[in-house]
């Protein structure tokens, strides 16, 4: 049995010039992870954890207690530490710069989407946690600007998720394929069980909340019928899975084969997921995975962002189960 601990020092004892500070991220992020495991399994116990916080984000969607319990935690954690810079995440109004001694000589910054999917937590359904790092662009020694933030998915060094489900796992990936670890509670550390994920080259899944239909872009209404048709040699139709979770939603068809979409639509015009703390972390693991993560025409990792918040389509998963996706988009673009 391999911990999270022991694979992260190996890992970094193979790059004879690092300096461990993604190794210390990562252990925060593991504080984190568990932080939240706990919390999340008290909540039906605890009137603290459950329901709406009462306010909203600067998205103008309301908050749940848990998002920002979760993103509090994470923060404080990433403060604790001379690595990060700085901070940015879905439930903050702007980037969080740590404007210490420390801080401005640290050399990282970290995107979250602190607690995805955090609807689902009222109904005792599985949600996640998705974390991003990039070096900073800026100089060591100054506070971190907006600039640290905006950059491209293909320059991150390292992203993951936490998954909290049936049991809790924490995924991530520093460019150099894509690795699984599940957590004892009874021990409390993260073992490896997933060594070197790969998405399967297609599948059978396709998750997409149908409800929208109508609003769908045309590509997309396409696929989605040419997903139900009937075809022994590509097994059509497929199977239709939504848990309204992304992190579960991918995460189960990295490990079954399938595709994740949540498309614009006449509701979203740029779709509702997040580039920076949605889009680039899943988009550099299905890649990683052998998988594709695409805006239904271009790569995700390629986008360069213009805003913090800036949302963004998604068709993420088996390689040519996007391809065949993005080729539907192109037919019938409008
Ligand atoms: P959140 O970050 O506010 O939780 O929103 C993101 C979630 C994703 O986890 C999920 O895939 C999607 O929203 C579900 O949205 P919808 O209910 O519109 O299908
Ligand atoms: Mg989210």
């Amino acid at each position: 049995m391999k911990t999270l601990d022991e694979f992260v020092i190996e890992k970094q004892a193979e790059y004879p010039n690092a300096k461990g500070a993604l190794t210390g991220i990562l252990s925060s992020i593991r504080l984190v992870a568990k932080v939240i495991h706990r919390d999340i399994n008290r909540a039906g116990l605890t009137n603290d954890i459950l329901g709406a916080a009462g306010n909203q984000n600067v998205q103008g969607e309301s908050q749940m207690k848990l998002d920002v319990f979760a993103n509090n935690t994470f923060k404080r954690a990433l403060m604790a530490r001379e690595e990060v810079a700085g901070f940015a995440s879905e439930e903050e109004d702007t980037f969080v710069a740590f404007d210490t001694e420390r801080g401005r000589n640290a050399r990282y910054i970290i995107l979250t989407d602190p607690l995805d999917g955090s609807s689902n937590i009222d109904v005792n359904v599985s949600v996640g946690t998705i974390f991003s790092i990039y070096r900073r662009v800026t100089p060591v020694g100054t506070p971190v600007t907006l600039e640290d933030f905006m950059q491209e998915g293909h320059k991150q060094v390292a992203a993951g998720y936490v998954v909290y489900g049936s049991s809790t796992m924490l995924v991530y990936t520093t460019g150099n394929g894509v690795n699984g670890f599940t957590y004892d509670p009874s021990l409390g550390v993260f073992c490896l069980s997933h060594e070197n994920l790969q998405i399967p080259p297609s599948g059978k899944i396709y998750s997409i909340n149908e409800g929208q239909y109508l609003k769908f872009p045309m590509g997309v209404k396409k696929y989605i019928k040419y997903c139900q048709e009937e075809d022994k040699a590509t097994q059509r139709p497929y199977t239709s899975r939504y848990i309204g979770s992304l992190v579960s939603d991918f995460h189960r068809n990295m490990l079954k084969g399938g595709i994740y979409i949540y498309p614009n639509a006449t509701t979203y015009p740029n779709g509702k997921l997040r580039l920076l703390y949605e889009g680039n972390p899943m988009a550099f693991l299905a890649e990683q995975a052998g998988g594709l993560a695409s805006d239904g025409y271009q790569r995700i990792l390629d986008i360069k962002p213009t805003e913090l918040h800036q949302r963004v389509p998604l068709f993420a998963g088996s390689k040519e189960m996007v391809e065949k996706a993005q080729e539907f988009m192109r037919e019938f673009k409008e």
